[in-house]
């Protein structure tokens, strides 16, 4: 039997590593490297080796089922559809179109989020968010702010051009493994790495300098930097006159800063510091990464905006080798965003809040009336379900009772809603909430685009046909928009990226046709473009091409330890498990390396509390407690302990405080106790 190669990219997270599947009789069998891809160059990591131990797994949803009596049945799709579009329709007559929420999915295409986005807003809901919320909603505000666009500003492969790697608050090597396969390549060319991370990770045994800082305190350790970097000469003054604005102001604020107050509040020595900042602004090319320990915090805009703030002093940035680097999330999250599939954009960042968005997409969608926004987050939308104000909410490929802080409210969030639709490829925690459950084709069960962290915009095609009667999301979207009276024009994924191409300025020469295994990087703003791998080369984006530094201040985290809570709990991720784990725990491979949640603990600290390695903990907070396995290790600081969230019950914990300009909430700090279990 002949089989063939079908191109295909890893569906997890945005590093966006291509694969080629291995296809017979409409199954993918296996897997080949490919090789000349131009972010992965043939490797995977353990995840993306599994693929395919999900995309044929046999739990996979393959009919519509909905909700009677509390149990689930299997029905028809014109049964399903009607009942969808029904519901929101219910809901719309009796309380308005705001009364009615969408999440719209990173883990889907941009063709689907795009549809998705504008059925809430030809709808007039302008509550559409997805998960950056809880991830890089910072990245989008805060560095969209400083630099003009909230984007990764130079690709992957040119950290083999920097000679230092300042990584904070990211753990590549685990969240984003063929990352380091760059950053290595550096080193190997003596670039020096540093990795500020409260915990002794894989990313800090690669550095030349770990700065072991307090969680919450980033602002702290940046300011220090800049200040050095100043008081020192090491300021790029050429590049801060002919380019930015806002020095001045900043630099006054520091005249006063003292080293000794930073490492008190950072943890970090003061001769730790300086050495870090001399290195950052003395190499000729220096890359600042950073990820959800710089962004899951309260101050986490600020916080992004002291990174770029710091790029900016030293002139680190627009050219190869330097720049900022958000390592962003998931598979499609920055598609996502482009797409405006947020609460406070529509397609290409437009503001929702800006009349002219309004009246452009107006007239883009033929459409009477659209609604301005912004419209609420995904974390206000909790609110608004506890509140009752909003009342139904169609979610597709999100699990927020898995993934949000504090989920016995999220819980309670999504019971009080009249009617929930749920678009999954797995039964999950919130999926078993739903009055309706829509099976969705995998992504290598249909057509579409996704873009990678590095802005690196990729078309698939359909390499199996959907298991069941699962269909592609483009297909049910449109579907429901039908029986609601709307045509959203998108027939087929190449349709609707036609659209995106006339509508989204940064897509407007990615067209299919150019489309080939190397994908192209926006902005590519028509058919003769080649595509941008780094930005900010000539001059920022912002009013007169100049950056605006914006100085921050210091800003505790919002849940302080107590002699109840006496430790502070911060959560994270482990390489071979992916977010909710609906897919990696069902991967075996993947989940006999990691069956179960631990408790990394400090050794002391599990001696004060009397417990040993492999011991069952209960670790309480006051949302909340759960159960873990107790891992005792010098890697932890003293007084921190840590839990990766890929198990449904780790979340019962953590703090929902969020950051009140991007609403992220504080995975990476909430106060907690540990107690051994009889
Ligand atoms: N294997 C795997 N890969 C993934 C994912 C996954 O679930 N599993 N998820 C994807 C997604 S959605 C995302 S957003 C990315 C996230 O990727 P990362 O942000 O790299 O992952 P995290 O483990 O959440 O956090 C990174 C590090 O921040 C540190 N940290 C915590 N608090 C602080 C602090 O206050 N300051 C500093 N400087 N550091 C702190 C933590 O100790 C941790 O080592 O990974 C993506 N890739
Ligand atoms: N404590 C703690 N909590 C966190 C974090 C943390 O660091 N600590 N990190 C936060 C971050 S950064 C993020 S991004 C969020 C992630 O939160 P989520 O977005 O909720 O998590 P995921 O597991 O990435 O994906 C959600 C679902 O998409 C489904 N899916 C996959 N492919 C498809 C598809 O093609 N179609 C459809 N319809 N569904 C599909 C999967 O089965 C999965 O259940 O979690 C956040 N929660
Ligand atoms: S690094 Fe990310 S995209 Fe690449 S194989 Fe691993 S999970 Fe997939
Ligand atoms: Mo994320």
């Amino acid at each position: 039997m002949s089989s063939k190669l079908v191109p295909s990219i890893c569906p997890y997270c945005a590093v966006g590593c291509g694969m080629y599947l291995k296809v017979e009789k409409g199954r993918a069998i296996g897997l080949e490297y490919m090789t000349d891809h131009p972010t992965c160059q043939g490797a995977l990591c353990p995840k993306g080796n599994a693929v395919l131990e999900v995309l044929n797994h046999e739990e996979r949803l393959k009919y519509p089922l909905k909700k009677a009596g509390g149990e689930f049945m299997r029905i028809s799709w014109d049964e399903a559809l009607d009942m969808a579009a029904g519901g929101l329709l219910r809901n719309i007559k009796k309380h308005g179109p705001k009364s009615v929420g969408f999440l719209a999915s990173s883990r889907c295409n941009n063709e689907e989020n795009y549809l998705m986005q504008k059925l809430s807003r030809l709808l007039g809901s302008p509550h559409v968010d997805n998960c950056a919320r809880l991830c890089h909603s910072p990245t989008v505000v805060g560095l969209g702010a400083v630099l003009g666009t909230g984007a990764m500003t130079n690709n992957l492969i040119d950290l083999e051009n920097s000679r230092c790697i300042l990584a904070i608050g990211t753990n590549f090597t685990e969240a984003h493994p063929i990352v380091s396969r760059w950053a290595q390549k550096a080193k190997d060319s003596g670039a020096t790495v540093i990795v500020a991370d409260p915990r002794i990770t894989s990313t800090s045994w690669m550095a030349d300098l770990h700065l072991r800082i307090k969680p919450g305190s980033d602002i702290d350790l940046l300011r220090a930097m800049m200040k050095v970097i100043i008081d020192e000469g090491l300021a790029d003054r050429k590049f801060i006159e002919e380019r930015t604005e806002g020095y001045a102001e900043l630099a006054a604020g520091l005249r006063d800063y003292s080293l000794e107050e930073a490492a008190q509040l950072t943890g970090v020595p003061a001769g730790e510091i300086v050495r870090a900042a001399r290195i950052y602004a003395r190499s000729p090319a220096s890359a600042l990464l950073y990820s959800m320990g710089i962004t899951q915090h309260v101050c986490g805009t600020d916080n992004v905006k002291a990174c770029a703030t710091l790029a900016l002093v030293a002139g680190q940035i627009g050219k190869p080798g330097a720049g900022v680097w958000p390592m962003r999330g998931q598979n499609n999250v920055q598609g996502n965003c482009d797409m405006g599939g947020m609460a406070e954009f529509y397609p290409g960042y437009k503001r929702a809040s800006d009349p002219a968005s309004i009246e452009f997409f107006k007239a883009a969608w033929k459409a009477d009336d659209l609604p301005l926004g912004p419209g609420l987050t995904s974390t206000e939308m909790t609110e608004a379900a506890l509140q009752g104000r909003l009342k139904a909410m169609y979610l597709i490929g999100e699990d927020p009772v898995t993934c949000d802080a504090n989920i016995n409210k999220t819980k309670a969030a999504l019971d009080k809603l009249d009617f929930l639709i749920v678009q999954e490829i797995f039964m999950t925690p919130t999926a078993m909430m739903a009055d309706l459950v829509l099976p969705a084709a995998a992504w290598a069960e249909k057509d579409g685009s996704y873009t990678s962290m590095e802005r690196r915009v990729q078309w698939i095609d359909l390499a199996v046909p959907p298991v069941g009667e699962a269909r592609e999301g483009l297909w049910i979207i449109n579907e429901i928009g039908k029986r609601l009276g709307l045509d959203l024009g998108g027939s087929s994924a190449a349709e609707v990226l036609k659209e995106i191409n006339r509508l989204v300025p940064q897509y407007g020469g990615i067209t299919r046709e150019r489309l080939d295994l190397h994908g192209l990087v926006w902005p590519c703003p028509d058919s003769n473009h080649p595509g941008t791998p780094i930005l900010h080369v000539g001059g920022f984006k912002l009013d007169g091409g100049r950056a605006a530094i914006v100085p921050v201040q210091y800003r505790p985290p919002a849940e302080p330890i107590s002699s109840g809570y006496p430790f502070i709990l911060t959560t994270g991720r482990v390489a071979v498990h992916h977010n909710a784990g609906s897919m990696t725990r069902r991967s075996p491979s993947l989940q006999k390396r990691e069956p179960d949640l631990f408790l990394e603990i400090n050794l002391k600290d599990a001696q004060e509390v009397d417990v040993a390695d492999g011991d069952e903990v209960t670790v309480a907070s006051s949302r909340g407690e759960t159960v873990a396995v107790a891992r005792l290790t010098d890697g932890m600081k003293r007084g921190v302990v840590f839990m990766p969230f890929h198990f449904p019950r780790t979340n019962l914990l953590t703090s929902e405080f969020t950051d009140d300009e991007a609403w992220i909430p504080e995975f990476k700090v909430s106060a907690c106790k540990i107690t051994k279990r009889d």
